[in-house]
């Protein structure tokens, strides 16, 4: 149950005054979002903010207001409370033993998200959590509209931007009448769509198009276990000279492929990884259930998974290293 009461006494509270919002690692366009219009509503209130993306703004998402404001590091200091937002667990944080650490010294935590119960739930004082939202904007849209929240022109593009980029542009099975309500309200407080959607969908450079080249060249269908996938290696992203980012939303459009069929794109990371990206349009597939065979997470139709090693080709196909 989320407890917004909770959430909103507490941000009002005139003693907390000092917040550290987090956004999640390899961030995308809701958590990103949400941290910033989360961080510019407090700032209304009168309070000091300090925003944390352990991995920047990606380019993509340039064009939000106060995008600046995020930094990818932060002195544990003074905080009332630390805000998680969007996170789906806490290693996803990419700060979990400072986290873990403010919570020792009594720091409180908040939970807004919309990914299912995890291990932040334990740490956390307030967890402000809707599974059935579609995006943590969504319920950030929510909790603005109870706390009276102005909503100026940026950031209602804040969060419309959020809404759009977790919804795949309102194609997924997670938009509800709720989600249409909020992106029309957003809307009429002047919400950006056109910037939104030019930036996010049709802005395609030529070495991330020559990437995703690549990947569809590279699908493969095992139509035994009903899997659809692709590989991208480092050589690979350094041979059109693209990087790890410009393969946001390649395995979407893999997974466009018409059947009862989960869709992997896994792909190595400078850092000697590797990264599982799972997504699937099927009702009957649970691809948060795979991805956490090998430690991951995520929602039903959209996963992921990080394991050690590389991708290595054999004569036949691809092995893990
Ligand atoms: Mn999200």
């Amino acid at each position: 149950m989320a407890s917004y009461t909770k959430l909103i006494t507490f941000l009002e509270r005139d003693d907390n005054q000092r917040f550290l919002l987090v956004a999640h690692e390899r961030p995308d366009g809701d958590t990103v979002s949400a941290t910033l219009a989360m961080a510019r509503s407090l700032k209304l209130l009168g309070k000091k903010i300090t925003v944390a993306s352990s991995q920047g703004v990606p380019e993509v998402f340039k064009y939000l207001p106060d995008w600046r404001d995020a930094k990818d590091d932060f002195l544990i200091g003074d905080f009332d409370a630390i805000i998680l937002i969007d996170n789906g667990d806490l290693k996803r944080t990419g700060y979990s033993d400072r986290i873990i650490k403010a919570r020792d010294r009594g720091i409180p935590i908040i939970n807004i998200d919309h990914h299912p119960k995890n291990d932040i739930w334990k740490y956390a004082n307030i967890n402000v959590v809707d599974e059935t939202a579609s995006s943590t904007c969504e319920i950030i849209f929510g909790l603005f509209r109870k706390m009276n929240i102005d909503l100026e022109t940026d950031i209602a593009t804040m969060l419309l931007t959020g809404i759009y980029t977790d919804t795949g542009g309102f194609q997924h099975a997670n938009v509800s009448a709720k989600t249409f309500s909020a992106a029309a309200e957003l809307m009429s407080h002047g919400a950006k769509l056109k910037n939104i959607s030019t930036n996010i969908s049709n802005h395609k450079s030529l070495s991330m198009l020559k990437l995703w080249g690549i990947a569809l060249d590279r699908i493969v269908k095992l139509d035994d276990i009903k899997l659809v996938y692709s590989i991208i290696t480092c050589a690979d992203i350094e041979s059109v000279g693209a990087s790890d980012q410009d393969l946001a939303g390649v395995v979407n459009l893999i997974s466009t492929i018409p059947d009862d069929v989960a869709t992997l794109l896994l792909y190595e990371t400078p850092d000697g990884k590797i990264k599982g990206s799972l997504r699937t349009e099927s009702a009957k597939v649970d691809v948060a259930r795979i991805a956490s065979l090998f430690g991951g997470g995520g929602h039903k139709r959209a996963a992921g998974f990080v394991i050690e090693g590389k991708l290595e080709k054999t004569n036949g196909g691809w092995k893990i290293v």
